[in-house]
C-alpha cells in the first residue's frame, strides 16, 4: 500500500494505482475522455490533469501512478482553465448539432462540456470536409463527430485483435478509419460494434432500421412479429435509468405490445431449438467422425471472423443458423401454415443486443425458397428509442407475458446471453440423451465467468468430451492457433465475438467509462440471466413442451430433412 495526499485528504491505495483510481478512494471524480478502463489507458487526452507537488507542470492522472508521501491537488484554477480549453479545442472543430444527434444527453462529451461549466467555445476552429460512412448494414461511421480519442482504436486491436480501424492523414486532417479511407463495409469488419459501445460520441453508431419497423407496424397488411434476443431483457432497464444488471423482461414484452406488434415472441424459444439441432449435430459428428472440434455458429461476428480470418475452420462450424433467424424461419413455414397467413405478408423484426446481426439477417445463404427469415433487426438500444418516441411510461407497464407457442422457453435458453451460456445449455440436452436419465445435477459452473478462455472435459454415457467456451475473437484466435498446432484438442467449443458474449453486444445500452470503472457490465448483466434460469419451469432445452409439439407436429426430429432446410446454412469461404 501507498499513503498519498489528495485535496488534503490522506488515502491509503494499493501500489500499482494511478491517481485516477486514487482519486475515486476519496470521492472524487477527475474527469477523463479518451481514458477507457483495460482498453485506452493512454493519457492522450490531457483532460484528467492534476498538480502534483513538486512535478513540473500538469499530469495526466489515468496514467500517473501513485507514490509514497504524494500531494495531489485535483481542482485548482490551473487545472480548471487547462482542461476547460482542452474541451473547447476539441469542441471547437466538433460538429455541434446536439440536439439532433443520435447521442444527444447521453454523450460523454457533452457530460464535460457541462461539468466544466463551459458555455461559449472562444473560437472556431478549422472544419474540414468529413466523411459519412454508411455503406454497411450494421455500422455508421461520421467523422464530423469523432474527437480522435482512440478508444474505438484501441479496441478493435487490442481486444478483439482485428485493427480494422486506425487514425489516417496528419494534421488537421487526421481521422479515424480504415485503411486508405476504405468503407468499412469494404474491409474484413466483423461488425460487432465493439468499437460503438466504446465511443464517447456518435462517431460511431448503428445503422438504424426504427422507420421501416414503425411502416411495418402501420401497414394492415403486414403481420408484424418481434421477437427478443436473451440478452435484451438485461440490458433495457438501463434506457430507462434501471441499475445494471437489472431484469425487465415482463416490461420488455408489455412494451413490444403497446407499439403494436401483432405477436412478440422469443429468440429464447429457438436457442431451445438451436440446441435440439446443434446437440444432435455434435453427437452425430462424435458417432459418426465428423469434423471435430465443432464450434457454435450463434454469433454473427464470430462467424465473419472465421470466415475472414481463419477459413480453414469453416468445416468446422456448426451448421446451425442462429437462433434468431431459426425463428424467422419457423414463423414464416410453420407459423404461417397454422395461421393460415402468406409468409410473404410477415414481417419478422428482431430485438437484438448486436449489431452484427443486421448484416447477418441479409446473407442470401439464411433465405428460404427467396424470403429472409427476419427482416428487420433492431438493437436494444433502438427499442429504447422507439419506447420513448411512442411515449411509452416504461416503468409504469404491468409485465406481460410472450405470446403463445413460440414465445415459450426453459431455462436453458435465458442463459445463452452469457458466456459459456450456450455450452451449458447443450450440455444439459446431451448429458441426458447420453445418460438416458433426467439429470439433476445440471449447472455447469465451471463454464460460467468472465475469464477469456474456459475449459473443461465432461464425462457423459462413458464418454470424454473435451469443451472450451472462448468470447472475444482475440481469445478465438489464440484458440484456433492453438489449435493448429496441436497444442490442443477438443470436441465442442463455444465462441462469442464479443467479451462477456451477448450481453456486452454492440448493440446494446451505452454505459460511460466512468461507471465502467467501477463495475464490470459482463458480471452485472450476466447475473439478470442467470437469476431468469432458476425461476423457470423447464431449465433443459429438450424439456420445452412447445418444442417437442414442433417436432411431433412439423419437423419430425433434430436433424431432419426439413430441419436441414429451415433452420441450417453454409458458410463463405
Ligand atoms: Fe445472442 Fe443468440 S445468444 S447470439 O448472443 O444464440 O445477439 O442475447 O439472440 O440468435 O438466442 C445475440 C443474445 C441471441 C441468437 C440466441
Ligand atoms: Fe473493429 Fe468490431 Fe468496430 Fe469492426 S465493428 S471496426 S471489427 S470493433
Amino acid at each position: 500500500k501507498v499513503t498519498l495526499t489528495i485535496d488534503n485528504i490522506e488515502v491509503q491505495v494499493p501500489k500499482n494505482s494511478t491517481i485516477l483510481e486514487a482519486a475515486k478512494a476519496v470521492g472524487v471524480n477527475i474527469p477523463t475522455l479518451c481514458f477507457l478502463k483495460d482498453v485506452n489507458e493512454i493519457g492522450a487526452c490531457r483532460v484528467c490533469l492534476v498538480e502534483i507537488e513538486g512535478a513540473r507542470g500538469l499530469q495526466a492522472s489515468c496514467v500517473h501512478p501513485v507514490a509514497e508521501g504524494m500531494v495531489v491537488k485535483t481542482n485548482t484554477k490551473k487545472i480548471r482553465e487547462a482542461r476547460k480549453s482542452t474541451v473547447e479545442l476539441i469542441l471547437s472543430n466538433h460538429n455541434r448539432e446536439c440536439l439532433t444527434c443520435s447521442r444527444n444527453r447521453n454523450c460523454e462529451l457533452q457530460s464535460l462540456a457541462e461539468e466544466l461549466n463551459i458555455s461559449e467555445i472562444p473560437f472556431e476552429g478549422e472544419k474540414i470536409e468529413t466523411t459519412v460512412d454508411a455503406k454497411s448494414d450494421s455500422i455508421v461511421r461520421d467523422a464530423s463527430k469523432c474527437i480522435l480519442c482512440g478508444r474505438c482504436v484501441n479496441v478493435c486491436k487490442n481486444v478483439q485483435k482485428i485493427s480494422i480501424l486506425d487514425f489516417t492523414n496528419r494534421g488537421y486532417h487526421t481521422e479515424v478509419s480504415p485503411a486508405f479511407g476504405k468503407s468499412m463495409a469494404d474491409s474484413p469488419c466483423i461488425y460487432c460494434g465493439q468499437c460503438i459501445v466504446s465511443c464517447p460520441v456518435a462517431a460511431l453508431r448503428e445503422k438504424e432500421d426504427i422507420e421501416r419497423v414503425w411502416d411495418a407496424i402501420e401497414d394492415p397488411e403486414v403481420h408484424v412479429v418481434v421477437q427478443t434476443a436473451p440478452a435484451v431483457r438485461a440490458a433495457l432497464g438501463e434506457e430507462f435509468g434501471l441499475p445494471i444488471g437489472t431484469r425487465v423482461t415482463g416490461k420488455m414484452v408489455a412494451a413490444l405490445k403497446r407499439l403494436g406488434f401483432d405477436r412478440v415472441f422469443d429468440t429464447n424459444f429457438a436457442a431451445d431449438l438451436t440446441i435440439m439441432e446443434e446437440g444432435h449435430e455434435l453427437l452425430h459428428r462424435i458417432k459418426e467422425g465428423g469434423t471435430l472440434p465443432m464450434i457454435t455458429s450463434c454469433s454473427p461476428g464470430w462467424v465473419r471472423f472465421c470466415e475472414f480470418y481463419y477459413p480453414e475452420f469453416i468445416p468446422n462450424l456448426s451448421s446451425c443458423k442462429s437462433p434468431h433467424q431459426m425463428l424467422g424461419a419457423i414463423v414464416k413455414s410453420y407459423y404461417a401454415e397454422k395461421q393460415n397467413i402468406d409468409p410473404k405478408k410477415i414481417f419478422v423484426v428482431s430485438i437484438m443486443p448486436c449489431t452484427s446481426k443486421k448484416s447477418e439477417a441479409t446473407r442470401p445463404e439464411l433465405q428460404v425458397e427467396g424470403l429472409r427469415d427476419v427482416d428487420a433487426v433492431l438493437t436494444t438500444r433502438e427499442l429504447g428509442k422507439m419506447i420513448k418516441q411512442a411515449r411509452i411510461e416504461f416503468m409504469k407497464l404491468e409485465d406481460a407475458e410472450f405470446d403463445p407457442a413460440l414465445g415459450e422457453y426453459t431455462g436453458a435458453a435465458a442463459i445463452f446471453g452469457a458466456t459459456g451460456g450456450v455450452m451449458e445449455a447443450a450440455l444439459r440436452t446431451v448429458a441426458d440423451v447420453l445418460e438416458g436419465e433426467d439429470l439433476q445435477n445440471i449447472e455447469y459452473t465451471n463454464v460460467r465467468g468472465v475469464e477469456g478462455i474456459k475449459e473443461a472435459e465432461v464425462t457423459l454415457g462413458g464418454n470424454t468430451i473435451k469443451i472450451a467456451v472462448v468470447h472475444g475473437t482475440a481469445m478465438a484466435a489464440q484458440v484456433l492457433d492453438m489449435i493448429k498446432v496441436g497444442e490442443k484438442e477438443y470436441h465442442f467449443i463455444e465462441i462469442m465475438g464479443c467479451s462477456g458474449g451477448c450481453v456486452t453486444g454492440g448493440g446494446q445500452p451505452h454505459v460511460s467509462a466512468r461507471v465502467k470503472m467501477d463495475c464490470d457490465i459482463r458480471v452485472e448483466r450476466a447475473k439478470a440471466l442467470y437469476e431468469e434460469d432458476t425461476v423457470r419451469e423447464y431449465r433443459k432445452s429438450h424439456q420445452n413442451p412447445m418444442i417437442k409439439k414442433l417436432y411431433d407436429e412439423y419437423l419430425e426430429k433434430p436433424n431432419s430433412h426439413k430441419a436441414h432446410k429451415l433452420l441450417h446454412t453454409h458458410y463463405r469461404a
